[in-house]
């Protein structure tokens, strides 16, 4: 049994699809990623950054969404949601993981929280347009990289694709953000992993209004 501190509109939203198309157990802790709501205790012992995912097991623990991500896959093969050490489809796999866990979705947290990367309140609009810029030129990188394969990883789903699906969840207009539109490789494989009954379920508030 699996226990996911879980909070809508986050990263442990992919998580949550991972275990339910992987079909193991697990039970959703809520939690918040409101800067202005306390985070339950435990979640912090774990992760004293106080962010979501964070994944606990029998005997263990853990947070950043692409190492859970890995650890997951591994810990269930049966589920052939990734490459194996010796697959050569490998490489590709966890760079991809790496590459959207600390470039793109550091383009994202330069939009959500630009305190955190300006010296000022006055330098934190210069910290956003510097970031919508750089989700710009992050998920280019992405789209080019899939080009006319049909998944992330060539002719094969993993769970790379529902990582990436989660990304493109977290575009906002409103927000200035690239539409997705800009980027059509990745839109083609989010409109197909969208359709997965996984998907459906854990992302349903986001599919009734992906303003939410
Ligand atoms: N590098 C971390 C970042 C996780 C992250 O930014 N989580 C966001 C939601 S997607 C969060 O919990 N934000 C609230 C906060 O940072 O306090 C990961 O990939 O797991």
């Amino acid at each position: 049994m699996y226990k996911l501190f879980y909070s809508l509109k986050s990263a442990s939203m992919g998580v949550r699809v991972m275990l339910e198309e992987i079909g193991a157990p697990y039970e959703l802790i809520p939690t918040t990623v409101d800067m202005d709501r306390p985070r339950p205790p435990e979640q912090l012992t774990i992760n004293p950054n106080g962010w979501v995912p964070v994944l606990v097991w029998d005997d263990g623990a853990m947070y950043e969404c692409a190492a859970i991500t890995v650890f997951l896959c591994d810990r269930h093969p049966e589920a052939n949601l990734a490459p194996a050490v010796d697959d050569p489809a490998r490489a590709l796999y966890l760079q991809t993981l790496v590459y959207c866990s600390n470039s793109v979705q550091n383009a994202f947290q330069l939009t959500y929280y630009p305190d955190r990367f300006a010296d000022t309140p006055a330098d934190e609009p210069s910290a956003q347009r510097r970031g919508k810029r750089r989700l710009r030129e992050t998920w280019k990188i992405i789209d080019d990289q899939i080009g006319d394969n049909e998944w992330v990883l060539g002719d094969r789903f993993s769970a790379a694709d529902i990582y990436l699906f989660m990304l493109t969840t977290w575009l906002r207009s409103a927000r200035g953000h690239p539409a997705i539109d800009e980027f059509p490789n990745v839109k083609r494989i989010a409109d197909v992993v969208v359709q997965r009954s996984s998907v459906q379920l854990v992302y349903e508030p986001w599919i009734a209004n992906p303003n939410y």
